[in-house]
């Protein structure tokens, strides 16, 4: 349409009578460049698989979790991503009924899910777990069958099972809680499961772990001062996340907590977005964590977005390097061209964009809210 708007002008404006002849010569070469340059492009998507993601998290901690969760399913229905599988780092009952809560809501309910029990990371019922269990004349509100974590296997099964089914260095980790899975994961012996001990399944089938923990730039402290940060992810376990670091084998993309710190959810969106249904999980989980107005950091959504859509300049990335945890859960990164990790840089400029990629996502409607009635407009 541009084009040709631009022949109307460009032969009226002109009035050269030899425009047209020449016009009509190369718009049939235009057009045709144009056409492969489209079949390309569309060549080019059908070939880039879903990424195949265990998302592993402390639901419950903070609502950021929440987000990120809708976030993936967002990314599984544009195709962009296919969740394999949730894991637990939380120990409370109620976690894996809000996990099963979302994933029922977003249509896909019999996504496996695996709890940490009796670690004693974080026991408490935590502010939106309990979302799960409202119910509406007694109905429950938000539909789901997993109605308490000790009903669900342990995540080191889940993670066993979910890795023997998967294609060889296809998997991306995202690990947004603690590094107690992962770590008791890769500690695990052979067993009826699969051939293989954990540290070598897991490097033979995961090709990145995306992890929101630790601090790569100075961060203020209560009074302002800025210095190295405790990271709560870190800091809630310690020996677990010393383990990965030691026994991972595969690449590990680190957001620190300034990322997230940087990119606040705006709770407009909150208030705003969400209302495509009358009660919506995510929205609910957020208001009971921390009311609006706030605008929470998006911690554990950059890990996602870094996981899903590596090549869309969201961030700028780290130079290889490895990263040490101390005993008082500072994390240090030093630059090693050899080393396997990574982390992610935050530039200004990007900021906005990326904040915008965020909440869009997040806020996606579930594709089977009345999508299935939509008919293309072309061809109508
Ligand atoms: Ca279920
Ligand atoms: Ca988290």
């Amino acid at each position: 349409m541009k084009l040709l708007s631009i022949h109307r002008l460009s032969v009226s404006g002109f009035k050269l009578p030899v425009l047209p002849v020449i016009l009509a010569a190369i718009f049939p070469a235009i057009l045709a460049v144009q056409i492969l340059a489209s079949t390309l492009l569309h060549s080019a998507r059908a070939e880039e698989a879903p990424v195949p993601l265990i998302f592993d998290t402390d639901m419950g901690n903070d609502c950021d979790d929440a987000l990120a969760l809708a976030m993936i399913h967002a990314l599984q229905s544009r195709k962009e991503c296919e969740l394999l599988a949730v894991t637990i780092t939380k120990d409370h009952e109620l976690a894996a009924p809000f996990v099963d809560c979302l994933n029922t809501f977003y249509g896909r309910g019999n996504i496996p899910i695996g709890v940490c029990r009796n670690s004693g990371k974080t026991p408490d019922a935590g502010k939106y777990n309990q979302v799960a269990k409202i119910t509406d004349e007694g109905k429950l509100r938000f539909e789901h069958d997993l109605l308490s974590g000790n009903n669900a296997p342990t995540a080191v099964e889940v993670l066993r099972r979910t890795l023997a089914q998967a294609q060889d260095a296809s998997v991306v980790v995202v690990q947004v809680g603690f590094s107690t899975n992962l770590a008791n994961l890769l500690a695990s012996p052979a067993d009826a499961i699969h051939p293989l001990s954990g540290r070598e399944l897991f490097g033979k089938k995961v090709k990145l772990v995306s992890i929101m923990a630790g601090a790569f730039a100075p961060i203020p402290n209560d009074q302002g001062v800025l210095g190295e940060h405790r990271e709560y992810n870190v800091a809630e376990d310690i020996p677990s996340i010393k383990k990965l670091v030691e026994l991972c084998d595969v690449p590990i993309l680190w957001s620190g907590f300034e990322i997230g710190l940087n990119l606040t959810y705006p709770h407009q969106s909150i208030l705003q977005d969400y209302r495509y249904v009358p009660h919506h999980p995510v929205a609910e989980a957020y208001i009971a964590y921390i009311p609006p107005p706030h605008d929470r950091p998006t911690w554990d959504l950059t890990s996602v977005l870094a996981a899903v859509r590596p090549d869309r300049g969201y961030f700028e990335i780290s130079k290889p390097g490895t990263v040490t945890i101390t005993d008082d859960a500072i994390s240090r990164f030093a630059e090693n061209p050899q080393g396997k990790h990574r982390y992610l840089i935050l530039k200004p400029a990007m900021a906005e964009r990326t904040r915008e990629a965020l909440v869009q996502l997040s806020s996606q409607p579930p594709n089977y809210h009345g999508s299935s009635q939509l008919k293309p407009i072309i061809g109508r």
